[in-house]
């Protein structure tokens, strides 16, 4: 468990005088909200991929609730939507579209918060925070897209030239957002992002913590690569003369799962979590296999090396079983570290709110802080995902949880919450 760090002091610097009611059931009753755009109709699961009819309706909502509470609602062209508070304002946010299969608190969670956190802020003459909801954080298009593109690290020409699993191109997917776009929102008015979220890993939930202080978040790489054989008949084609592409990611997969065992730590992971065998017919040897072959670790030199055993293995494999290799562009993110004023504000929050129930602990999903790292400090903390799960229609975190991780940001962002 943390200590409580020398000297905390708050995000904004405000004194601790301004004591703020946050409205816990204002808070939960929009988190009920939000899971309806797009409810799964399995659980609280929703379906909200960026652009979706669903994800542009929740934005809509969002942007009337950022209203409501004295912002000033801005879209950007890639369907970032910004809560704009006046002057230089703590930026406090997360993202609203889902995974194809997704948790109704993944991203959510950080950006009703957020709303709750400024929302009460207004009401009670505390420091200005503004609101954000990234765009495609869940990698419809990629990884963290929406960010990406806000902060720098992608151009917008190369991010319209994105292309989904459905050979969707972005730059058509993000015309949805039409006439919403507004003035660019310029990252110098932020002094700070801070980001909450849950964990989506089993860390907490079997500690028995409530809150995490994130640490560090993990790099990853993310390509999709495709295997051409030849495609023939499964009656008449004899197992020797086969080029079944299926069968040439069965060995590339298992070649590599040993392989990899040579440079990786038990924090490093790696995912082939899209698989399209063409044609995908019972009576016909697989000609053809796009895959998505995705990795994460927390060191970049380890991340490297990941890479260059993948593409041994991939070459290897491809020689001996006379398949074509095409390679898609390399995706990814570095590993970065929250800043440490941040942190010790969060940590101070958690102190105050859940004493000897928190921790600090690196993270292994990606966010949107990773990018905004590179326009401003930025920091994370996490409330725990019940029995690990995330990603899917399951996932789920216990109401004190989220309410507690309300308070936290809120104590850290100078408001001495009261919920
Ligand atoms: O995949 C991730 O880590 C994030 O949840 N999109
Ligand atoms: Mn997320
Ligand atoms: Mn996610």
């Amino acid at each position: 468990m943390g200590a409580l760090p020398p000297n905390p002091r708050s995000i904004s610097g405000q004194k601790k005088g301004s004591a703020v009611a946050l409205n816990s059931e204002r808070f939960v009753a929009d988190l009920h909200i939000l899971r309806t755009f797009g409810a799964s109709g399995v659980g609280k699961g929703v379906v909200r991929p960026a652009y979706s009819e669903a994800d542009m309706a929740a934005r809509d909502w969002l942007a009337s609730r950022m209203a409501e509470a004295g912002l000033e609602p801005r879209f950007d062209v890639m369907g970032n939507l910004f809560g704009v508070a006046e002057g230089p304002s703590l930026l406090l946010g997360s993202h609203s579209d889902s995974q194809p299969q997704g948790g109704w608190l993944d991203g959510a969670l950080g950006v009703v918060a957020a709303l709750e956190v400024a929302r009460a802020s207004v009401e009670a003459g505390g420091p200005a925070i503004s609101v954000v909801s990234f765009q495609d954080e869940e990698g419809r298009y990629g990884v963290t897209t929406g960010s990406n593109v806000w902060t720098g690290g992608l151009s917008l020409a190369d991010a319209d030239a994105l292309v989904d699993h459905d050979g969707v191109a972005l730059g058509e997917a993000r015309r949805v957002v039409g006439d919403r776009v507004g003035a660019p929102v310029d990252p110098a008015q932020f002094t700070a992002f801070v980001e909450l979220h849950i964990e989506q890993g089993a860390t907490l939930d079997t500690a028995g913590a409530q809150i995490g202080v994130v640490t560090d978040i993990v790099g990853i790489r993310d390509r999709v690569i495709t295997l051409t054989g030849q495609q023939n008949h499964a009656g008449t084609t004899a197992m020797a003369l086969r080029r079944d592409a299926f069968q040439g990611l069965v060995a590339f997969s298992g070649r590599l799962n040993e392989r990899l065992r040579n440079v990786v730590t038990p924090s490093s992971v790696w995912t082939i979590g899209h698989v399209a065998v063409a044609p995908n017919a019972s009576s016909i040897v697989p000609g053809q296999v796009r895959f998505s072959m995705q990795w994460r670790d927390g060191d970049a030199d380890r991340l490297a090396r990941m890479e260059a055993v993948i593409e041994e293995t991939l070459a290897e494999v491809a020689a001996e079983m006379n398949l074509g290799v095409e390679q898609g562009p390399l995706l990814g993110l570095e590993p970065v570290a929250m800043d440490g004023h941040l942190r010790a504000c969060l940590e101070a929050g958690a102190e105050a709110v859940a004493p000897g129930k928190w921790r600090r602990m690196p993270s292994g999903a990606l966010h949107d802080a990773t990018n905004v790292a590179r326009v401003m400090p930025v920091a994370m903390l996490f409330v725990p995902s019940i029995g690990g799960i995330s990603h899917a229609f399951e996932e789920d975190t216990d109401e004190a949880d989220l309410v507690a991780g309300l308070r936290v940001l809120a104590h850290a962002a100078g408001l001495q919450a009261l919920a």
